[in-house]
């Protein structure tokens, strides 16, 4: 770790999420809806204040060709995400996170748990098919971490600033890429997330100064989506902590990474538990392929519900880079506090994780 670290210290603080834009740089939002992006950046060229003091043509010349290679460089990334209730029993033990089986209902994007990881590079165009197969439940997906700035619309606040998917409709959220880093997407009606309805958003920014010097400390990258599991559905909780007086629901069953845990007494007992929970090779212990020597950056998100979580790489120590989508002076620690919703990332190296116990993992029931 000791180049790393040396390597780390030439790091520059990053104190804001991005550069303060000009009022021109700021996409309108019927720029965003009609996706001009190609319109957007070549604004930034011809109106900028930085750049109106430029008269000679070839000062022109060259905004106008700087602003289309920009252009060239955004993309659209297209996502189709199908919402479908699924009910976890003895009979359909695929969508059991953790092995138990007794029954519960899940809401799941493209039946998987958490849901599909948002990738794109600032000044993407990003669209977000939204096709709700519930025939009873309402939904939306919040952006978590995203400014959204001129996308009100498709920032998941139903009711507020758009309306929610109604049972069986379809919704397209539409928006540009702006926010460098690690974040969140989830459910945003009622307690959807709970039931699996979340998932991870990396954007990067191959431009960016300060990710490409960090990019040059590790070699690749892994997701850790930490999630607290429980045996009831989101609507259950919701009752007791609506309830006044407040009604506490209890700890989680079992803590999930990357949507795989063990619940404990399913390693002692196959009442209402698929066989063989604890095989190796069973499915259930979540397992990150790395390779010795290699340095990797996780990204960590956390998914739980109510609880505050503590992370740990038994004799390891974490070189934290990021914090809330927000690239910061590297320092290490031992361990990790992580609340709901924060994300964060930290360097590792020399190490398999696939033999060390991530703390994380062990069920609390
Ligand atoms: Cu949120």
């Amino acid at each position: 770790m000791t180049g790393s670290a040396n390597a780390c210290r030439r790091m520059r603080s990053r104190t804001r999420r991005t550069r303060r834009r000009t009022t021109a740089e700021r996409p309108s939002k019927m720029q965003g809806r009609t996706g001009g992006v190609r319109r957007r950046v070549g604004a930034v060229g011809v109106l900028s204040p930085r750049r109106r003091g430029s008269s000679s043509a070839l000062g022109f010349f060259a905004v106008v060709v700087a602003a289309v290679a920009s252009s060239a460089d955004a993309k659209t990334v297209r996502e189709r995400w199908v919402i479908r209730p699924q009910i976890i029993t003895s009979a359909n033990a695929t969508f059991s996170p953790d092995c138990y089986l007794g029954d519960r209902r899940v809401l799941l994007v493209n039946d998987i748990n958490p849901g599909p990881v948002l990738r794109a590079e600032v000044g993407d165009v990003v669209k977000v098919t939204i096709v709700n197969k519930s025939p009873t439940d309402a939904v939306t997906v919040h952006y978590h971490g995203l400014s959204m700035k001129g996308y009100p619309y498709s920032d998941g606040t139903g009711a507020v600033s758009q309306c929610s998917v109604g049972p069986l409709q379809t919704q397209v959220n539409e928006f540009v890429a702006e926010d460098v880093g690690t974040h969140y997407w989830h459910g945003h009606t009622g307690m959807e997330r709970v039931d699996g309805l979340q998932g991870a958003i990396v954007i990067t920014d191959p431009h960016d100064e300060d990710e490409k010097l960090l990019r040059t400390l590790y070699d690749e990258e892994r997701i850790l989506f930490l999630q607290d599991w429980y045996h009831r559905e989101g609507s259950f909780q919701r009752t007791g902590l609506d309830s006044l007086p407040f009604r506490w629901i209890g700890n989680p069953q079992t803590l999930l990474i990357n949507g795989k845990g063990q619940y404990l007494p399913c390693l002692e007992s196959e009442d209402n538990c698929v066989e063989n929970c604890g095989s190796a090779g069973g499915g259930y212990l979540p397992e990150i392929n790395v390779e010795q020597g290699k340095t990797y950056r996780l990204r960590i998100i956390s998914g739980a519900q109510l609880v505050g979580l503590n992370l740990a790489i038994s004799d390891h120590a974490m070189m934290v880079v990021e914090a809330d989508g927000t690239l910061v002076r590297p320092f290490s620690v031992n361990n990790l506090d992580i609340m709901p919703a924060q994300v964060s990332s930290f360097l590792m190296q020399d190490y398999c994780l696939a033999s060390l116990p991530i703390r994380s993992s062990r069920s609390l029931a």
